[in-house]
C-alpha cells in the first residue's frame, strides 16, 4: 500500500516537474520572441538607414485619386501608379477606433488587412492616432475642455480612456502575419503636442500631464495588454529651436524608440523657410543620435503641390542637406484624399516628373528598393 502511494506521489512529482519546466521554457521563449518583434523592426530601420531614407505615404493602399480599395481586391497605390513601386512606409490613423471607419473613412477591417498585406510585401507600417475625446465631443480638434488629467488615474474619464486603449490594443493584437506572428508597427500617439490645435496640445495641458498621458498609454499597451510589437515614435511639430524646447514634452527614453518631427509649415511662404526645415531636422537627428535612437521626418508634404518641383527642390534638398539630415530613417507625406487635398501627384499633374525624379534617387527608398 505504502509503495503504491509512493509511486503515485513520485509519478505526480515527475509530471508536475515536467509541466513546470515546459511552462518555464514556453514563457521564456515567448518573451524572447515578443521582444524580438519590436526589436527586429528597430534593427531593420537602423540597417536600412545605411542605404537611404525610406519614403512613406499616408493611407497609400486604402484610396487615392479616383480609386478606393475594395476588400480583398487588387492592391493599388498612387505612389505605385507613378513609380512602379509601393512606398516603403505605409501610414495609417486610428482616429475613430471603436467604430467601423476611421476619421478619414478607412474601414478598420480594411486597414487591418492592408497592414497585413503591406507587411507581407516587406513594407513598414506606421500608425498615428487622432483620438476623439472620451466624453461627448467627437474630434481631436475639439479643445473646449481641458481633459488630459481627467484621463489619468483618478480622473473623471479614466475608465473611458482605458476602454479606448482596450480598443487600440485589440486592433494592434489582431495584426498577425501568415505564420500567426505579431506584426511589428510604429505607433505615434499624441503627435504635434507642442501646437495647440489638438486637445492634448501645449495650451490644454501641462508638459507633466502630457508626459503622464504618453507614459500611461505606452505602459498600458505594453504592460497591461502585453503588446510587444510596438515601436514608439515621439513627434512634436516644428516649434522648437533647441534641444530643451524639443524635449519639453518628451516622456523619457524608456517610452520612445523614434524621435520625429512633423513639419509642413516651414515649407510654405508663411513658415520659417527651408533652412528652418533643415535646422530642425538636424536637431532631431542630433538628439536622437545622442540617445542611440532613430530619427524620422514623421509627417510633411505640400498640399496640392502648387510648387511642381517641391519634391526635388524642397523636400529632397532638406533631406539631403548634410550628413546629419541623411541619417533620417524615413519621411512620410500625408494622404491623397482627392484633387483638392493630396500630397503625392497623380498621372498628368505638373509635379509628376519631379516626383518620379525624386523617388528615382538611389538614396530614396521605395518598397522595391528594400524587399527582403
Ligand atoms: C489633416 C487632413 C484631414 C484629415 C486629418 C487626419 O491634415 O488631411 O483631411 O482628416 O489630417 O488625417
Amino acid at each position: 500500500m505504502h509503495r503504491i502511494v509512493l509511486i503515485i506521489f513520485l509519478a505526480g512529482a515527475v509530471i508536475f516537474g515536467a509541466w513546470a519546466a515546459f511552462e518555464k521554457t514556453e514563457s521564456t521563449s515567448d518573451k524572447e520572441v515578443n521582444q524580438a518583434e519590436s526589436g527586429a523592426l528597430i534593427n531593420r530601420l537602423e540597417k536600412l538607414n545605411g542605404s537611404g531614407i525610406l519614403f512613406g505615404h499616408q493611407d497609400d493602399l486604402a484610396y487615392g485619386i479616383g480609386w478606393k480599395y475594395q476588400s480583398g481586391g487588387k492592391l493599388d497605390s498612387d505612389v505605385k501608379r507613378l513609380t512602379g513601386s509601393f512606398p516603403a512606409i505605409l501610414g495609417w490613423d486610428l482616429g475613430g477606433i471603436g467604430t467601423d471607419k476611421n476619421l478619414d473613412g478607412v474601414l478598420f477591417q480594411n486597414m487591418k488587412d492592408l497592414i497585413i498585406r503591406g507587411d507581407a510585401l516587406g513594407a513598414i507600417n506606421t500608425l498615428s492616432w487622432h483620438p476623439f475625446l472620451p466624453n461627448d465631443a467627437t474630434s481631436s480638434w475639439d479643445t473646449k475642455t481641458k481633459i488630459v488629467k481627467e484621463l489619468l488615474p483618478e480622473g473623471k474619464y479614466h475608465q473611458a480612456f482605458n476602454d479606448k486603449l482596450d480598443e487600440v490594443a485589440h486592433f494592434f493584437s489582431a495584426l498577425k502575419n501568415k505564420e500567426g506572428k505579431p506584426i511589428a508597427v510604429i505607433f505615434r500617439p499624441w503627435h504635434e503636442m507642442n501646437g495647440s490645435w489638438f486637445w492634448w496640445g501645449a495650451k490644454h495641458c501641462s508638459p507633466e500631464e502630457f508626459k503622464g498621458l504618453f507614459i500611461y498609454t505606452v505602459d498600458y499597451l505594453r504592460n497591461i495588454k502585453g503588446l510587444n510589437n510596438l515601436v514608439i515614435a515621439y513627434s512634436p511639430d516644428r516649434m522648437f529651436d533647441d534641444k530643451a524646447s524639443y524635449l519639453t514634452w518628451y516622456p523619457g527614453d524608456a517610452y520612445v524608440d523614434i524621435l520625429g518631427v512633423d513639419n509642413y509649415h516651414d515649407f510654405t511662404e508663411n513658415g520659417d523657410g527651408p533652412e528652418a526645415v533643415v535646422n530642425r531636422l538636424k536637431l532631431v537627428v542630433d538628439i536622437a543620435s545622442a540617445k542611440g535612437k532613430i530619427a524620422a521626418f514623421t509627417e510633411t508634404g505640400s498640399d496640392k503641390l502648387l510648387d511642381s518641383s517641391w519634391y526635388t527642390q524642397k523636400l529632397g534638398k532638406a533631406l539631403y542637406a548634410n550628413d546629419l539630415t541623411k541619417k533620417l530613417a524615413y519621411v512620410l507625406v500625408w494622404r491623397n484624399r482627392d484633387k483638392e487635398h493630396f500630397y503625392v501627384p497623380f498621372e498628368g499633374h505638373p509635379a509628376q516628373q519631379d516626383f518620379v525624379e525624386f523617388t528615382n534617387r538611389k538614396d530614396v527608398l521605395l518598397l522595391n528598393d528594400i524587399k527582403k
